[in-house]
């Protein structure tokens, strides 16, 4: 038998070598992932009541036993810890990235990184200020404008319904998040029907951050100013739950005849309740639920199938006359 020459002994050295480096650096071998899409998702905190619903939507349809393993980050409200999320996912080489993005700017660089990588990236619930549209696959979310127009246009038959379409009015503008497309949308609504209705004034804007406890601070501070405020314009529901509590603290009435007007964005259950209970006049629907949407994206990009640009949800408006019980019943979030 031929003596097994040097080079013989030596390939399946190396063989071993290179399978023993890989099993250290905790690369599961190729076969372990066979079959499982694996996505990460780099989310933008906890905020909000809509925020938890929108990662439960996400994290119960991106699961194991339906073909995906889902690597999930909390960014907890920081861009910078959305970058670091991304570039960590384009390590991992995982096949898609998912980005629930915080704010319109600061992702070019980051999204030609993941280009390079070669995984395609879906944009999810907010928009992206980029001006090259390849740096991502697609988008799915909300019409943040579209809610906007909903909320004025309401506004103005309601109060043509109650007789004040040309009583001055002083409205208190709580903003979201600074620069990200519920913000930057529904103020942009907002100010475009201030600029067409003559007798309207935004008499205060407080940046609320879209939480419970930035907007408690803000209009428990503003009410002491004294300044009259006929509707609170709110861009989601939990900085309405704080001024909501603001207002009964400075026993300021918003139920009854002629009470102090509350439009809400989002209509999670615990708007609409507050609604039902004649608290919230308008709650404008922004449907977390984008989950299913997300899945069914990547299966038919894993196909080879061409996916629209952009998908939205659909969304309604909930008014305290209009809102049941048993519609409340039915509602997922
Ligand atoms: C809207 C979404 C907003 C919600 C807030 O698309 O980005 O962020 O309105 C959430 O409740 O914090």
């Amino acid at each position: 038998m031929k003596k097994p020459g040097i080079i013989n002994l030596f390939l399946p050295m190396m063989l071993l070598m290179a399978l023993s480096v890989l099993a250290a650096c905790g690369k599961t071998s190729p076969v372990e992932d066979e079959g499982l899409i694996r996505v990460g998702f780099s989310q933008v905190g906890a905020e909000s009541d809509w925020r938890t619903a929108n990662t439960k939507s996400v994290t119960e349809a991106l699961t194991e036993e339906n073909g995906f393993e889902l690597l999930f980050d909390n960014a907890k409200q920081h861009q910078e810890n959305q970058l670091l999320a991304i570039r960590n996912f384009i390590q991992q080489g995982v096949d898609y990235i998912v980005l629930a993005p915080i704010a319109e700017s600061g992702w070019n660089d980051v999204l030609q990184e993941a280009k390079v990588a070669g995984i395609p990236v879906i944009i999810a619930d907010r928009q992206l200020a980029v001006e090259d549209r390849s740096l991502y696959t697609c988008f799915v979310g909300s019409d943040n404008l579209t809610e906007g127009r909903k909320a004025t246009q309401w506004l103005e038959e309601e109060l043509q319904r109650q007789g004040r379409e040309d009583v001055p009015l002083h409205i208190l503008h709580i903003r979201g998040t600074d620069g990200s497309t519920p913000q930057l949308m529904r103020s942009k609504a907002l100010e475009d029907a201030v600029a067409s209705h003559p007798g309207w004034e935004i008499v205060g804007s407080l940046p609320g951050e879209f939480t419970d406890a930035k907007s408690y601070e803000l209009v428990r501070d503003f009410l002491k100013t004294g300044v009259n405020i006929d509707v609170i314009y709110s861009e989601n529901d939990n900085m309405t739950f704080g001024a909501l509590r603001a207002l009964d603290e400075a026993g300021i009435s918003y139920s009854g005849e002629d009470h102090l007007i509350i439009i809400s964005f989002d209509a999670v259950r615990d708007a609409l309740r507050s609604c039902l209970a004649g608290n919230i006049d308008l709650c404008v629907e922004c449907n977390p639920l984008q989950g299913p949407i997300i899945s069914k994206l990547i299966k038919e990009l894993e196909a080879g199938i061409q996916v629209p640009k952009e998908t939205y949800v659909e969304e309604a408006v909930f008014s305290s006359d209009t809102l049941t019980e048993e519609i409340l019943s039915k509602r997922e979030y």
